[in-house]
Protein backbone atom coordinates (compact mmCIF):
# COMPACT_ATOMS: atom_id res chain seq x y z
CA UNK A 1 0.00 0.00 0.00
CA UNK A 2 1.99 2.65 -1.08
CA UNK A 3 -0.47 5.64 0.73
CA UNK A 4 1.80 4.58 3.97
CA UNK A 5 4.22 7.12 2.51
CA UNK A 6 2.50 9.73 0.48
CA UNK A 7 1.94 12.67 2.79
CA UNK A 8 -0.67 15.50 2.57
CA UNK A 9 -0.35 19.22 3.63
CA UNK A 10 -3.44 21.05 4.29
CA UNK A 11 -3.84 24.09 4.12
CA UNK A 12 -6.47 26.55 5.01
CA UNK A 13 -6.98 29.85 2.50
CA UNK A 14 -9.45 31.76 4.60
CA UNK A 15 -10.81 34.19 1.87
CA UNK A 16 -14.22 35.39 0.98
CA UNK A 17 -13.87 38.57 -0.46
CA UNK A 18 -13.57 37.28 -3.89
CA UNK A 19 -17.48 35.66 -3.55
CA UNK A 20 -20.47 37.59 -2.81
CA UNK A 21 -21.08 36.67 0.46
CA UNK A 22 -19.26 36.65 3.29
CA UNK A 23 -18.77 33.14 5.12
CA UNK A 24 -16.26 31.25 3.20
CA UNK A 25 -13.88 32.23 5.55
CA UNK A 26 -14.91 29.70 7.64
CA UNK A 27 -14.51 27.27 5.86
CA UNK A 28 -11.43 25.60 6.83
CA UNK A 29 -12.17 25.22 10.04
CA UNK A 30 -15.63 23.52 9.32
CA UNK A 31 -13.51 20.86 7.19
CA UNK A 32 -11.09 20.37 10.36
CA UNK A 33 -14.15 20.06 12.37
CA UNK A 34 -15.71 17.81 9.64
CA UNK A 35 -12.63 15.61 10.22
CA UNK A 36 -10.80 15.75 7.26
CA UNK A 37 -7.57 15.17 8.83
CA UNK A 38 -8.60 12.31 10.87
CA UNK A 39 -10.46 10.54 7.30
CA UNK A 40 -7.09 10.89 5.69
CA UNK A 41 -4.77 9.40 8.56
CA UNK A 42 -7.16 6.58 8.73
CA UNK A 43 -6.26 6.06 4.39
CA UNK A 44 -2.96 5.93 5.30
CA UNK A 45 -1.66 9.14 4.43
CA UNK A 46 0.74 11.44 6.65
CA UNK A 47 -1.51 14.45 7.03
CA UNK A 48 0.27 18.01 8.19
CA UNK A 49 -2.27 20.72 8.90
CA UNK A 50 0.09 24.11 7.97
CA UNK A 51 -3.05 26.07 9.77
CA UNK A 52 -4.33 28.74 7.95
CA UNK A 53 -2.23 31.28 5.54
CA UNK A 54 -2.32 34.88 6.71
CA UNK A 55 -1.23 37.41 4.61
CA UNK A 56 0.34 40.70 4.86
CA UNK A 57 -1.10 43.83 5.31
CA UNK A 58 -3.21 44.67 2.07
CA UNK A 59 -1.49 47.74 0.37
CA UNK A 60 -3.93 49.78 -2.34
CA UNK A 61 -0.21 50.54 -4.50
CA UNK A 62 -0.78 50.26 -8.26
CA UNK A 63 -3.24 50.76 -10.86
CA UNK A 64 -6.04 48.70 -10.37
CA UNK A 65 -8.15 47.04 -13.60
CA UNK A 66 -11.71 47.95 -14.06
CA UNK A 67 -14.41 45.27 -12.87
CA UNK A 68 -12.56 43.88 -10.18
CA UNK A 69 -14.13 43.72 -6.57
CA UNK A 70 -11.08 43.98 -4.25
CA UNK A 71 -8.56 43.41 -6.46
CA UNK A 72 -5.86 44.54 -3.82
CA UNK A 73 -7.21 42.12 -1.52
CA UNK A 74 -6.83 39.44 -4.21
CA UNK A 75 -3.74 40.47 -5.45
CA UNK A 76 -2.00 39.59 -1.96
CA UNK A 77 -3.90 36.41 -1.09
CA UNK A 78 -2.71 35.04 -4.56
CA UNK A 79 0.65 36.10 -4.17
CA UNK A 80 1.12 34.74 -0.91
CA UNK A 81 -0.46 31.67 -2.00
CA UNK A 82 1.44 31.14 -4.78
CA UNK A 83 4.66 31.52 -3.15
CA UNK A 84 3.00 28.94 -0.91
CA UNK A 85 1.55 26.31 -3.37
CA UNK A 86 4.64 26.27 -5.11
CA UNK A 87 6.67 25.27 -1.97
CA UNK A 88 3.81 22.74 -0.45
CA UNK A 89 4.13 20.96 -3.91
CA UNK A 90 7.90 21.01 -4.19
CA UNK A 91 8.07 18.83 -0.87
CA UNK A 92 6.43 15.92 -2.22
CA UNK A 93 3.69 16.42 -0.53
CA UNK A 94 -0.10 16.37 -2.23
CA UNK A 95 -1.45 19.98 -1.09
CA UNK A 96 -5.03 20.38 -0.14
CA UNK A 97 -5.56 24.11 -0.09
CA UNK A 98 -9.51 24.62 2.03
CA UNK A 99 -11.22 27.76 0.70
CA UNK A 100 -12.08 30.20 1.00
CA UNK A 101 -13.81 31.47 -2.33
CA UNK A 102 -12.52 29.94 -5.82
CA UNK A 103 -10.61 32.97 -6.49
CA UNK A 104 -7.87 31.10 -4.29
CA UNK A 105 -7.15 28.98 -7.05
CA UNK A 106 -5.63 32.01 -8.78
CA UNK A 107 -2.77 31.27 -6.42
CA UNK A 108 -3.25 27.37 -5.74
CA UNK A 109 -3.13 26.51 -9.49
CA UNK A 110 -0.12 29.32 -10.71
CA UNK A 111 2.60 28.22 -7.69
CA UNK A 112 1.31 24.30 -8.51
CA UNK A 113 2.01 25.30 -12.28
CA UNK A 114 5.23 26.73 -11.52
CA UNK A 115 6.55 23.75 -10.23
CA UNK A 116 5.31 21.20 -12.36
CA UNK A 117 6.40 22.76 -14.78
CA UNK A 118 10.08 23.21 -13.49
CA UNK A 119 9.46 19.17 -13.89
CA UNK A 120 8.77 18.84 -17.04
CA UNK A 121 5.27 17.32 -17.02
CA UNK A 122 2.20 18.93 -18.21
CA UNK A 123 -0.21 19.70 -15.87
CA UNK A 124 -4.18 19.74 -16.32
CA UNK A 125 -7.00 21.17 -14.43
CA UNK A 126 -10.02 19.68 -14.02
CA UNK A 127 -13.07 22.25 -12.73
CA UNK A 128 -15.20 20.42 -10.70
CA UNK A 129 -18.38 23.28 -10.54
CA UNK A 130 -21.49 24.78 -11.01
CA UNK A 131 -19.53 27.82 -13.15
CA UNK A 132 -17.11 28.19 -15.13
CA UNK A 133 -15.32 30.57 -13.66
CA UNK A 134 -13.91 32.10 -16.99
CA UNK A 135 -14.81 35.36 -16.82
CA UNK A 136 -11.87 38.34 -17.49
CA UNK A 137 -12.30 42.47 -16.43
CA UNK A 138 -13.71 42.68 -20.08
CA UNK A 139 -16.14 39.76 -19.64
CA UNK A 140 -17.75 39.92 -16.01
CA UNK A 141 -21.08 41.06 -14.94
CA UNK A 142 -20.67 40.90 -11.29
CA UNK A 143 -17.13 42.26 -10.62
CA UNK A 144 -16.67 39.16 -8.58
CA UNK A 145 -13.26 37.23 -8.44
CA UNK A 146 -14.03 33.95 -8.24
CA UNK A 147 -15.74 33.78 -11.22
CA UNK A 148 -11.91 34.84 -13.10
CA UNK A 149 -9.76 31.96 -11.47
CA UNK A 150 -10.34 29.40 -14.78
CA UNK A 151 -9.43 32.32 -16.99
CA UNK A 152 -6.72 33.48 -15.22
CA UNK A 153 -4.96 30.25 -14.68
CA UNK A 154 -5.47 29.97 -18.92
CA UNK A 155 -3.01 32.77 -19.26
CA UNK A 156 -6.68 35.05 -20.26
CA UNK A 157 -5.79 39.27 -20.61
CA UNK A 158 -6.65 41.75 -17.86
CA UNK A 159 -4.87 40.60 -14.89
CA UNK A 160 -1.60 40.53 -15.79
CA UNK A 161 -0.29 42.49 -12.72
CA UNK A 162 -1.79 40.58 -10.49
CA UNK A 163 1.17 38.25 -9.35
CA UNK A 164 3.72 41.30 -9.50
CA UNK A 165 7.05 39.98 -9.86
CA UNK A 166 5.90 36.15 -9.61
CA UNK A 167 6.18 34.20 -12.68
CA UNK A 168 2.57 33.33 -14.22
CA UNK A 169 2.43 29.69 -15.16
CA UNK A 170 -0.37 29.37 -17.34
CA UNK A 171 -1.72 26.21 -18.88
CA UNK A 172 -3.05 26.01 -22.45
CA UNK A 173 -6.88 26.09 -22.24
CA UNK A 174 -6.99 22.36 -23.99
CA UNK A 175 -5.46 21.27 -20.43
CA UNK A 176 -8.57 22.65 -18.82
CA UNK A 177 -11.33 20.10 -18.41
CA UNK A 178 -14.80 22.05 -16.81
CA UNK A 179 -17.25 19.39 -15.50
CA UNK A 180 -20.96 20.35 -14.05
CA UNK A 181 -21.47 23.70 -15.55
CA UNK A 182 -24.86 25.28 -15.53
CA UNK A 183 -24.37 28.79 -15.18
CA UNK A 184 -22.41 30.30 -17.24
CA UNK A 185 -22.64 34.02 -18.31
CA UNK A 186 -22.92 35.33 -22.09
CA UNK A 187 -19.77 37.16 -22.84
CA UNK A 188 -17.87 34.49 -20.83
CA UNK A 189 -19.52 31.51 -23.02
CA UNK A 190 -18.41 33.39 -26.04
CA UNK A 191 -14.79 33.23 -24.70
CA UNK A 192 -14.50 29.53 -23.67
CA UNK A 193 -16.16 29.15 -27.11
CA UNK A 194 -13.36 30.72 -28.90
CA UNK A 195 -10.87 28.81 -26.62
CA UNK A 196 -12.73 25.24 -27.27
CA UNK A 197 -12.29 24.56 -23.58
CA UNK A 198 -13.80 21.16 -22.67
CA UNK A 199 -16.97 21.49 -20.71
CA UNK A 200 -19.27 18.42 -19.51
CA UNK A 201 -22.78 20.69 -18.61
CA UNK A 202 -25.25 19.01 -16.44
CA UNK A 203 -27.09 17.48 -19.86
CA UNK A 204 -23.68 15.78 -20.51
CA UNK A 205 -23.96 14.30 -17.39
CA UNK A 206 -27.60 13.28 -17.98
CA UNK A 207 -26.73 11.72 -21.33
CA UNK A 208 -23.29 10.23 -20.80
CA UNK A 209 -22.53 9.92 -16.93
CA UNK A 210 -20.38 10.76 -15.50
CA UNK A 211 -18.02 7.98 -15.36
CA UNK A 212 -17.58 8.10 -19.42
CA UNK A 213 -17.12 11.78 -18.77
CA UNK A 214 -14.39 11.44 -16.07
CA UNK A 215 -12.53 8.74 -18.11
CA UNK A 216 -11.94 11.09 -21.18
CA UNK A 217 -10.75 13.39 -18.77
CA UNK A 218 -8.25 10.75 -17.36
CA UNK A 219 -7.24 9.41 -20.64
CA UNK A 220 -6.42 12.87 -22.00
CA UNK A 221 -3.94 13.69 -18.74
CA UNK A 222 -2.66 9.91 -19.08
CA UNK A 223 -2.28 10.45 -23.24
CA UNK A 224 0.36 13.55 -22.46
CA UNK A 225 1.88 11.61 -19.10
CA UNK A 226 0.55 14.99 -16.99
CA UNK A 227 -0.12 15.33 -13.79
CA UNK A 228 -4.10 16.97 -12.43
CA UNK A 229 -4.89 19.55 -9.85
CA UNK A 230 -8.82 19.11 -9.15
CA UNK A 231 -10.31 22.35 -8.36
CA UNK A 232 -14.14 21.40 -6.41
CA UNK A 233 -15.81 23.38 -6.24
CA UNK A 234 -18.93 22.89 -3.91
CA UNK A 235 -22.22 24.32 -5.64
CA UNK A 236 -21.15 21.75 -8.10
CA UNK A 237 -23.42 19.34 -5.83
CA UNK A 238 -27.03 19.67 -6.02
CA UNK A 239 -28.20 22.62 -3.42
CA UNK A 240 -30.37 19.05 -1.62
CA UNK A 241 -27.09 17.60 -0.92
CA UNK A 242 -24.85 20.61 -0.58
CA UNK A 243 -27.10 23.52 0.94
CA UNK A 244 -24.07 25.50 2.74
CA UNK A 245 -22.90 27.49 -0.47
CA UNK A 246 -23.44 31.22 -0.91
CA UNK A 247 -24.76 31.00 -4.87
CA UNK A 248 -27.27 27.98 -5.19
CA UNK A 249 -27.76 26.69 -8.47
CA UNK A 250 -30.59 24.11 -9.05
CA UNK A 251 -29.52 20.44 -11.17
CA UNK A 252 -26.56 19.74 -9.77
CA UNK A 253 -24.43 16.75 -9.44
CA UNK A 254 -26.39 14.08 -6.88
CA UNK A 255 -24.31 12.79 -3.80
CA UNK A 256 -23.57 9.39 -6.48
CA UNK A 257 -22.06 11.20 -9.07
CA UNK A 258 -19.83 13.49 -7.03
CA UNK A 259 -18.57 10.49 -5.36
CA UNK A 260 -17.95 8.10 -8.45
CA UNK A 261 -15.69 10.94 -10.19
CA UNK A 262 -13.79 11.68 -6.86
CA UNK A 263 -13.58 6.62 -7.21
CA UNK A 264 -12.17 7.37 -10.58
CA UNK A 265 -9.82 9.66 -10.26
CA UNK A 266 -8.49 8.11 -6.88
CA UNK A 267 -8.10 5.00 -9.02
CA UNK A 268 -6.32 6.94 -12.15
CA UNK A 269 -3.37 7.62 -9.95
CA UNK A 270 -2.74 11.07 -11.61
CA UNK A 271 -4.06 13.53 -8.93
CA UNK A 272 -1.44 15.82 -7.33
CA UNK A 273 -3.38 18.57 -5.31
CA UNK A 274 -6.43 19.53 -4.83
CA UNK A 275 -9.12 23.10 -4.14
CA UNK A 276 -12.33 22.56 -1.99
CA UNK A 277 -13.45 25.61 -1.95
CA UNK A 278 -16.99 27.82 -1.61
CA UNK A 279 -18.06 25.97 1.25
CA UNK A 280 -20.33 28.17 3.22
CA UNK A 281 -20.72 27.45 6.87
CA UNK A 282 -22.69 30.24 7.92
CA UNK A 283 -25.45 29.07 4.98
CA UNK A 284 -24.59 25.63 6.13
CA UNK A 285 -27.48 23.29 7.68
CA UNK A 286 -26.29 21.18 10.43
CA UNK A 287 -22.52 20.97 9.26
CA UNK A 288 -24.44 18.74 6.22
CA UNK A 289 -21.96 20.60 3.65
CA UNK A 290 -19.13 20.59 5.37
CA UNK A 291 -19.44 16.40 6.05
CA UNK A 292 -20.16 15.62 2.40
CA UNK A 293 -17.21 17.25 1.28
CA UNK A 294 -15.15 15.76 3.77
CA UNK A 295 -16.60 12.09 2.52
CA UNK A 296 -16.41 13.30 -0.90
CA UNK A 297 -12.43 13.92 -0.52
CA UNK A 298 -12.04 10.67 1.32
CA UNK A 299 -13.50 8.61 -2.01
CA UNK A 300 -10.39 10.98 -3.75
CA UNK A 301 -8.04 9.59 -1.52
CA UNK A 302 -9.28 6.13 -1.51
CA UNK A 303 -12.44 5.44 0.80
CA UNK A 304 -14.04 2.37 -0.75
CA UNK A 305 -17.11 0.66 0.73
CA UNK A 306 -15.81 -2.97 0.02
CA UNK A 307 -12.00 -4.18 0.84
CA UNK A 308 -11.48 -4.52 -3.06
CA UNK A 309 -8.01 -3.83 -4.10
CA UNK A 310 -7.63 -0.70 -5.70
CA UNK A 311 -5.31 -0.53 -8.79
CA UNK A 312 -3.29 2.25 -7.67
CA UNK A 313 -3.43 5.04 -4.77
CA UNK A 314 -1.87 8.62 -5.64
CA UNK A 315 1.46 7.66 -6.98
CA UNK A 316 4.50 8.59 -4.89
CA UNK A 317 5.32 12.06 -6.88
CA UNK A 318 9.11 11.82 -8.14
CA UNK A 319 11.01 14.26 -5.81
C1 LIG B 1 -20.72 34.60 -12.21
C2 LIG B 1 -19.78 35.74 -11.97
C3 LIG B 1 -19.43 32.34 -9.42
C4 LIG B 1 -20.02 31.29 -7.65
C5 LIG B 1 -18.51 31.40 -9.16
C6 LIG B 1 -20.74 33.64 -11.03
C7 LIG B 1 -19.40 33.28 -10.56
N1 LIG B 1 -20.33 33.89 -13.41
N2 LIG B 1 -20.37 32.25 -8.48
N3 LIG B 1 -18.91 30.76 -8.06
N4 LIG B 1 -20.68 30.90 -6.59
O1 LIG B 1 -20.04 36.53 -11.08
O2 LIG B 1 -18.76 35.86 -12.65
MN1 LIG C 1 -16.20 28.28 -8.75
MN1 LIG D 1 -19.34 27.76 -8.53
MN1 LIG E 1 13.67 19.58 -5.69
Amino acid sequence: DTSKHQRIALLGVPIEIGASQAGPLMGPDALRTAGIARLLEQLGFQVDDHGNLAIPAVVNDGPVPANTKFYDEVKTWTRALSERAYWLAHSGAIPIFMGGDHSLSMGSINGVARYWQEKGRPLFALWVDAHTDYNTPATTITGNMHGMSAAFLCGEDGLDDLLGGLPRATIPPDQLDVIGARSIDPLERKLLKQRNVSIADMRQIDEFGVAVLTRRVIDRVRAKNGVLHVSFDVDFLDPSVAPGVGTTVPGGATYREAHLIMELLHDSGLVRSLDIVELNPFLDERGRTARVAVELIGSLFGLQITDRQTPTNAVLPEM
